[in-house]
């Protein structure tokens, strides 16, 4: 739909999130004889009809290769994939699409970053991250640290989740080359003040890579609001496939890194001697990339850009404070992991005396998809003292009820356990 304003004509954005529900067709399936209540976002969102649409038609209809053919189908292929660059573009506000690389998410994208832009770092350097992380954006700065004699750096953080930021000041000195920090955290739900941030890192000359996976289904996110210099995210989470993802890098920095991985269309000429490589984005891009994955990520941006983000924070902001409320009052012996004041979309929790895998195992039999264990991220439960959470994440299809059926789980759970 669109509406005429008295300069232009521009699309309505949605914000019925109980109509946008009956988008997802995996919603309406019945798991264990009962509706599906599904509550596992942070792991992977599920995918709309358009998308599915988009994904049967690349591979379909038009499957072929890439940059490569004269014939019909690649070039069909080819515009639907440097469409897709062109949208993700203008969804994160870079500047040119140059700055777009396909990956296979976020884990590779950050791991493209510290095998290439790293190998700059020399003994003395120092990487600095934040005690909030996946395993994604610590195992390759340690790697990265193991293979150049850098220091890996952590910063605390609060007892709410929160980062501290004092600690983080007092951790960012001029060895610092790499800040690499969370947008969101997957375990805790803690929103960072990352444009705050970046600014600090840049003041002493370290370049700033944010993990956006768990932001960009929330957020709206503008790379050159935030002033970041590179912006990992998966298309799992987003609404789209898996196996594809992006690394938003700022041009002139990507010009100075030498490729992540060789192969075909990242170069320009090969010989025995040497070769020349492509330019950006190709350079970093060796192989036959996952095509209907790609084609399938620009139908999920498609897919968001249909809908009002201020109107998606409040709702899911709702959800959140509805089902952390009811957590607390009604199920006795709750601790809540992660109650910073900026947060987003993330309910993890430990039940006294229930093993979180037991709490997901029962709430499952119930239909209620949840994440139970220490999602990849087990500094976060060592800082808590815990092994493992429950973990209910939110995404913009979810409503009252599902948090009244996560509720009805958790309270058999209660009645199983404690009679
Ligand atoms: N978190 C979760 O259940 P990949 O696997 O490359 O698409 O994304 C890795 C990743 C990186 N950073 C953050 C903040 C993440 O949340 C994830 C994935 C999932 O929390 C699976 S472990």
């Amino acid at each position: 739909m669109k509406v005429a304003t008295a300069e232009r004509t521009v699309p309505l954005l949605r914000r019925d999130f109980a109509a946008l529900r009956g988008d997802f067709p995996a919603l309406r399936q019945l798991v264990h004889g009962k509706p599906l209540a599904y509550l596992d976002n942070a792991a992977s969102s599920q995918t709309p009809g358009p998308v599915l649409d988009a994904i049967a038609q690349q591979q379909g209809l038009n499957h072929s290769n890439v940059h490569r053919g004269v014939h019909q189908l690649s070039e069909r292929s080819t515009a639907a994939f440097e469409g897709a660059r062109e949208k993700i573009r203008r969804f994160i506000n870079a500047r040119s699409s140059a700055e777009i690389v396909f990956t296979r998410g976020t884990t590779e994208s950050i791991n493209l970053v510290a095998a290439s832009f790293g190998q700059r770092l020399v003994p003395g350097d120092e990487v600095l991250i934040t005690a909030l992380e996946h395993h994604s954006n610590i195992v390759p700065w340690q790697l990265l640290c193991e293979r150049t004699g850098a220091r890996l750096v952590v910063a605390r953080i609060e007892d709410d989740g929160s980062l501290d930021v004092a600690d983080f000041d007092e951790r960012l000195n001029e060895r610092t080359k790499i800040v690499a920090l969370a947008h969101v955290s997957n375990a805790l739900g803690t929103v960072n003040p990352v444009a705050t941030l970046v600014a600090k890192a840049h003041a002493v000359g370290a370049v700033v890579l944010v993990d956006g996976a768990q932001a960009v289904p929330h957020l709206r996110v503008d790379v050159q609001a935030l002033g970041c210099d590179f912006y990992a995210f998966s298309s799992h989470k987003m609404f789209g496939p898996t196996g594809a993802g992006v690394l938003y890098g700022r041009r002139e920095l990507l010009e100075t890194m030498p490729p992540y991985q060789g192969g075909g269309d990242m170069i320009l000429t090969v010989s025995f001697e040497r070769s020349t490589y492509n330019a950006l984005p190709y350079k970093f891009e060796a192989g036959t990339p996952n095509i209907a994955g790609v084609v399938g990520l620009g139908a999920a941006v498609d897919y968001l850009e249909t809908i009002d983000f201020g109107a998606l924070a409040a709702h899911e902001h709702t959800l959140l404070e509805h089902a952390t409320r009811r957590l607390m009052t009604e199920i006795a012996g709750v601790r809540l992991i992660g109650t910073a004041p900026e947060k987003a979309s993330v309910l993890s929790f430990v039940v006294d005396g229930i093993h979180a895998h037991d709490l997901g195992t029962i709430v499952d039999s119930e239909g209620v998809a949840i994440r139970t264990g220490h999602h990849c991220a087990m500094p976060v439960m060592d800082r808590f003292g815990v092994a493992a959470t429950a973990r209910a994440s939110f995404a913009l299809y979810n409503n009252d009820d599902d948090v009244e059926r996560l509720m009805a789980g958790l309270k058999k759970a209660v009645e199983i356990f404690r009679g």
